[in-house]
């Protein structure tokens, strides 16, 4: 109290009433009243705020007075105010109205859209995520790699291969770093991760889908089996959501308390039960069939249920529906079966990954199988040529994983600037 003070930001809202008139200024650590009175403050200020819209930049030099009725119990009573950036108006979106916006106006003006609060917070989740999952990589021995987004070929199926041209000739986005976390367990690096964007071009436009997400990859060598994979993603899970947890707490988030606190071990459920969970009849076309958006759905009312955790893994995924996938490994003993998994959360695919196909031959064989030709693999095969631990590994999508925390539907929500099918702007 007393001090002379500078401070800035945008002009949330202006109100004169006679002898008194109110500015708030907003920035990242919330709001400030300024307060200007008649026979105290320079009259000069008064006609300058009568005219600028709200929005704009303003910076103000006062001194800082008790008022218990102000939002933080203080005001500055100002003695400078200067408008370092004046807004346009009208304004295409409301910072602080009440009015519904709907999708499409919002990313339209998604600056504006992102200085509200309730939007910065899903900025902040992202961010408190991310640490999370970085701080817990590292304890658990990971090494941080970054492997080329222009590829040659793709690895998770071409209908979703977004071309480019490069130089003349014909180059994809990466749909993921599979190929290349794969090939680097061929060194020593044992234990990789990524965290960076995937392209894929979706055909489909669903809540869950994107064409740019944000993909945390994780490979480790010297496997013994699918175990230590599960064993793995439980550790890294709870590990990244507990430092998720704290540092929004630290930062007094409202979505600090949505953030779980998964209690490992999670349930195992091979595909086979969930498919008759879910009413399939065994050995009928339909009971191979990969679970779609309703299945998982369902799975989430069933299995949270009957296992007493929102964190489930699904196992051993039919050869059937991982044929494309060529780098999965089947059961030696039921090759109908691959070692692959999903870990879903209430209700949603979060997470895949799986043991892969190390020894060459079977792995060529099964390229072949996918209607591809090793021969367009050479440098992802000349890996497993001079010696390649058993390896697997597994992706999560951090966007799905933040609309589920923070409780929202659309996945373009907890995305800057989201991309779809029809979105390349802004
Ligand atoms: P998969 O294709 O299942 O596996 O992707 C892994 C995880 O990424 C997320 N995800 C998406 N999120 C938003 N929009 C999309 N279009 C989208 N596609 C996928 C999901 C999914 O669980 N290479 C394997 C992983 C591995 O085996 O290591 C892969 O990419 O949350």
């Amino acid at each position: 109290m007393g001090e002379t003070v500078r401070v800035a930001g945008h002009l949330q809202d202006y109100r004169a009433l006679g002898g008194v008139a109110f500015a708030l200024l907003r920035d990242r650590s919330g709001l400030v009243q300024v307060t200007l009175k008649k026979g105290v403050t320079p009259p000069a200020l008064f006609e300058l705020l009568e005219g600028v819209p709200r929005e704009s930049v303003l910076r103000v030099d006062g001194t800082v007075a008790a008022n218990p009725r102000a939002r933080v119990g203080a005001e500055v009573l100002p003695d400078r105010i200067e408008v370092l950036s004046r807004a346009e108006v009208p304004l295409p979106l409301g910072v602080v109205d009440k009015v519904h916006a709907d999708l499409d106006t919002r990313f339209n003006h998604r600056v504006l859209d992102l200085r509200k609060p309730e939007v910065q917070a899903l900025v902040g989740l992202r961010a408190a995520l991310l640490d999370g999952f970085r701080e817990t990589f590292r304890e658990l021995g990971f090494v941080e790699v970054e492997t080329p987004k222009i590829l040659r070929q793709g690895a998770e199926g071409g209908a979703t291969m977004f071309p480019v041209d490069y130089f003349g000739t014909r180059a994809y986005l990466a749909q993921s770093p599979q190929l290349y976390k794969q090939m680097l367990m061929a060194t020593d690096l044992e234990q990789v991760f990524e965290i960076g964007p995937a392209f894929r071009a979706e055909p489909s436009d669903t809540q869950r889908h994107l064409t740019e997400f944000t993909s945390i990859d994780a490979e480790m060598a010297y496997l013994e089996g699918p175990e230590d994979l599960w064993r793995m993603v439980e550790r890294l899970v709870s590990g990244s959501l507990r430092v998720a947890r704290r540092r929004l707490q630290e930062e007094g988030s409202p979505l600090a308390g949505s953030v779980p606190e998964p209690s490992p071990p999670f349930p195992r459920v091979p595909f086979s039960q969930a498919a008759e969970l879910l009413g399939r009849v065994p050995g009928s076309d339909s009971f191979e069939a990969d679970f779609q958006t309703e299945d998982e759905k369902r799975l989430g009312e069933i299995l949270p249920a009957r296992f007493g955790n929102d964190f489930y893994f699904l196992t051993e995924f039919p050869t059937a529906i991982k044929r494309g996938t060529f780098y999965a490994m089947r059961q030696d003993d039921h090759p109908d079966r691959t070692n692959y998994f999903d870990l879903d959360f209430r209700g949603q695919e979060m997470l895949s990954g799986g043991q892969r196909e190390h020894r060459l031959p079977i792995l060529e064989a099964q390229i072949r199988e996918a209607g591809l030709s090793p021969e367009s693999f050479g440098a992802y095969l000349e890996a497993f040529r001079y010696g390649m631990p058993p390896h697997g590994g597994f992706a999560l999508g951090l966007d799905r994983l933040a609309a589920r925390i923070a409780g929202i539907a659309n996945i373009r929500e907890v995305r800057l600037f989201p991309r779809d099918r029809y979105r390349l702007e802004p």
